[in-house]
């Protein structure tokens, strides 16, 4: 393969550099098309950093960009995010439907989407990722950061050295707005932040729209999930700063929601831990632990309130501030008395909890948090 064009590893903290090497890079693409093709489900950071690409793409002379991704634009704040920012993304499941393609860039990821059909033979022009690559991945610019938060953050570096985003005009506006999206929610609106991270959002902060911005920042909650918050608030058993709440049988496309109530509940002002738990496909008891109090080791906490199965493994694990568990019901789940089921699911689980706690749970106490 021809290597016309600087590769990685440059110099650290060289950010003119490694924008020079990118424009390079790009501007070796002049007069061609060029598939910037997003892997999995589009999230806001990667359609940013797409965006960006094209238009650096754009003012470099790259005949024509394609913004391509092959699975379902999921949650309506993406959604959202490309009808309001009017972002050209194209669903396809072939590279053929983007008409004649001479060459993939990838952003925010580093590989091919494998369902992504006909890409076989396109040589990888640019690769822009902030997550670890087991193997270095192949292409004529790389660059992969483990220590930014979000893709955005490298294309706010290029733009201010290859093309500054103007405030006057609506279409540099539009990119600043994406991308200070993509920066706040893939660091958890900056709390993941690192150094670099601020140091990108700052550069932007007066280029995006703020009105913009707040209205995709309203964080929506699915249908579904406000349902089993619901169930949740009505179930709810509070013990001093502990919370729990079983929300009964819930389908195996809905279990996040068991973790989006545990995230809702933390937030009740007089408790710091919380466990939500249901019956999810008729076969596991799942739970999803949440906790801001620094005693509370969620892997540790749960191990020693669930246990372990036959083979030793614990049922429950987690990291700093969550866990989660996931126990099978096995030959119960077969009984067609959901109503009997779900009363001994949540007895079980409320004497564990109760019993975690150091409220010795005692079938009257069980009986009275029901
Ligand atoms: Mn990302």
């Amino acid at each position: 393969m021809s290597d016309p064009v600087r590769r990685l590893p440059l110099p650290a903290n060289a950010p003119v550099e490694r924008a020079r090497a990118f424009s390079e890079a790009i501007e070796s693409a002049k007069g061609k098309h060029l598939l910037i093709a997003l892997r999995g489900h589009p999230d806001p950071d990667g359609i940013a950093s797409a965006l960006a690409q094209a238009h650096i793409c754009h003012r470099l002379g790259v005949a024509k960009t394609t913004i391509g991704y092959c699975h379902e634009l999921s949650h309506r704040e993406n959604r959202a995010l490309v009808k309001l920012l009017g972002v050209d993304l194209k669903k396809m499941k072939s590279v053929r439907e983007a008409g004649h393609v001479d060459l993939l860039g990838f952003v925010d990821a580093h590989d091919l989407d494998p369902d992504l059909a006909d890409a076989e033979g396109l040589e990888v022009l640019t690769i822009v990722d902030h997550h670890r690559a087991p193997v270095p991945p192949k292409a004529r610019f790389v660059d992969l950061r483990g220590d930014v938060g979000a893709t955005s953050t490298i294309f706010v570096e290029y733009l201010q050295e290859l093309a500054p985003l103007d405030p006057e005009i609506e279409d540099d506006r539009r990119v600043a707005t994406a991308l200070m999206h993509g920066l706040s929610t893939d660091t958890d609106d900056f709390m993941l932040a690192r150094a670099g991270d601020f140091r990108a959002a700052a550069q932007i902060a007066e280029i995006c729209d703020r009105d913009l911005l707040a209205d995709l920042s309203r964080r929506l909650i699915a249908p579904s999930a406000m349902d089993i918050i619901a169930r949740a608030l009505s179930s709810l058993v509070v013990r001093r700063n502990f919370a729990m709440a079983g929300v009964g049988f819930v389908s195996e496309a809905d279990r996040d929601t068991i973790a989006q109530a545990a995230d809702f509940l933390v937030r009740r002002e007089d408790i710091d831990t919380c466990v939500v738990y249901g019956v999810v496909g008729e076969r596991f008891i799942e739970g999803s632990l949440r906790t801001h109090s620094p005693s509370v080791d969620p892997a540790a906490w749960l191990e020693s309130a669930f246990g372990y199965d036959d083979r030793g493994r614990a049922y429950g694990g987690g990291r700093r501030d969550k866990g989660g568990f996931k126990i099978p019901i096995g030959f119960l789940g077969r009984s067609t008395d959901r109503a009997q089921l779900w009363t001994l699911v949540e007895h079980a689980a409320r004497t564990a909890l109760l019993r975690q706690l150091g409220d010795e749970a005692s079938p009257l106490d069980v009986k009275a948090a029901q």
